[in-house]
């Protein structure tokens, strides 16, 4: 029986049964004796259905932010931000509805059309850093193309995505189109990526689990979309505005505690600036503000498990360039720390997911992208300079999925998300994501 903690408090919250591969067939079958009906809704009826899911996300704010907060350990603040983007992603989907569709082309001897269709089923597998957030990412565009799911949150931190299951159906959505089943994923994850029934799998992930589900899913030619690791760098040049590069940096890496697939883990400051933004890094990170989750002013909460702390430890030998205050006692608590690192080192290679950062020094541009593609991965990114050619150059030349410029943000519902190399492939949020949960079919009509 999987045991849900609070990991502030190392409380248990509730104990749940656990699912196995009979409730997953289960909910498979309902979702797949559902799609006829729910595929045939009318556009304008789907789009009003998942409008009011999000006004119910809204009007459930409160509830499930602190929901999300005490199962993941998340400042209140940072869970209602996030909260609010989940209702925002089903008001983008719920408008994007009929706005993606086919097209008809110029062809000889008749008429040619495509259409958009749904997959069927589909199964969404989700990860416990943003249990709320990612299920909402992969469940509004699978909607809005008329499939019918099957959610699979993360075994540590189920209990948002049951209450949101709940809101799905007090909005509308007919019984079977949403169906969350809360189980381990080598059993339950495992049996919808090898279902025959399933037609795609939407998952968020470590790299290593993401392998398996590739794998699983060539038996039966399953769509995937994955959402893997990230190793992102943040790179600093001299002629930034470094003290706005430095105020933002720490909250590139220790948001949710670092527990972020778009962490900017690796800093990577140009030489001649690196002694200055060094110093006013440390003063930034200091002033981040980690404790009860509860409080408001709290910026960083403890990590998800003890397990999970212990991995993170394992990233911190010898003397850091600093090392921040945490809670002591019960919670799984960790401080936010710097070291300075090659990009070598085993913390500026693997994902650490959690608050610890790699500062790495580049000479020029050409060694900036050096070191930045330098990696297995790419998510996500960072380029800061007032030099405007460079930035468009640079993150021309950068290898992954989602850049930003004299920025650290870089998800938003309306723009594509995604990585490449091995941080995945498909785009979640966006239009881009339609694309990910439809099939185009062709057909041609001689006049
Ligand atoms: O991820 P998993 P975990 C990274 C991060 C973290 C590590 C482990 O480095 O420390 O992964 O986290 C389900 N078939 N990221 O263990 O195991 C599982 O139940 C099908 C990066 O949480 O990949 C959960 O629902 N599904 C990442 C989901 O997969 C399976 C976010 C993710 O679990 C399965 C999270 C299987 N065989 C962790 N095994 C990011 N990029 O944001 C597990 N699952």
């Amino acid at each position: 029986m999987p045991v849900v903690v609070n990991p502030a408090t190392e409380e248990t919250i509730v104990e749940l049964d656990d699912a196995g591969v009979a409730e997953a067939d289960a909910a498979v079958a309902r979702a797949k004796a559902a799609f006829s009906a729910w595929r045939a809704v009318a556009p304008s009826d789907r789009a009003r259905l998942i409008r009011r899911l999000a006004t119910l996300v809204e009007e459930h704010a409160d509830e499930l932010a602190r929901i999300e907060s005490e199962n993941v350990g998340k400042p209140i603040g940072g869970a209602r931000a996030e909260v609010a983007m989940v209702a925002e992603v089903f008001h983008f989907y719920a408008g994007a509805v009929d706005k993606h569709h086919g097209q008809t082309i110029p062809v000889a001897g008749g008429v040619d059309l495509t259409f958009r269709e749904p997959l069927g089923v589909v199964g969404l597998i989700v990860p416990w850093n943003f249990p709320l957030n990612i299920s909402s990412w992969k469940l509004g565009p699978a909607l809005a193309c008329g499939n019918t799911v099957v959610l699979k949150p993360a075994e540590l931190t189920p209990l948002s995505a049951l209450r949101l299951a709940e809101l799905v159906l007090d909005a509308g959505i007919p019984e079977g189109v949403v169906n969350v089943v809360v189980g381990p994923g080598r059993v339950v994850g495992q049996r919808l990526v090898e279902h025959p029934d399933v037609a795609k799998i939407g998952f968020t992930g470590s790299t290593e689990v993401g392998r398996g589900v590739m794998q699983g899913a060539a038996g039966t030619i399953k769509r995937v979309t994955l959402e893997l690791g990230g190793k992102s760098a943040n790179v600093v040049f001299a002629d930034a505005d470094l003290e706005r590069a430095a105020a933002s940096a720490p909250y590139a890496v220790f948001d949710n505690a670092g527990q972020d697939c778009c962490a900017r883990s690796r800093i990577l400051v140009e030489r001649p600036a690196y002694d200055r933004f060094v110093e006013l890094l440390v003063d930034a990170t200091s002033k981040v503000k980690v404790g009860d989750p509860r409080n408001e002013q709290t910026e960083m909460g403890p990590l998800i498990s003890a397990q999970h702390r212990e991995t993170v430890a394992s990233f911190v030998d010898g003397e850091p360039i600093f090392r921040g205050e945490a809670p002591n006692g019960r919670g799984y608590w960790f401080p936010c720390t710097l070291v300075e690192a090659s990009n070598q080192d085993r913390v500026a290679r693997e994902e650490v997911f959690g608050p610890v950062a790699a500062v790495i020094q580049f000479t020029g541009e050409e060694e900036a992208v050096r070191i930045a593609n330098d990696t297995p991965y790419g998510l996500s990114g960072s380029i800061w300079t007032e030099n405007g050619a460079r930035a468009l150059r640079v993150a021309r030349a950068l290898e992954t999925g989602v850049l930003s410029i004299n920025s650290n943000s870089s998800v938003r519902p309306s723009t594509p998300f995604g990585g490449a190399k091995q941080s995945g492939f498909g785009r979640e949020l966006g239009m881009q994501a339609l694309d990910g949960y439809s099939d185009v079919k062709n057909v041609f009509i001689a006049t």
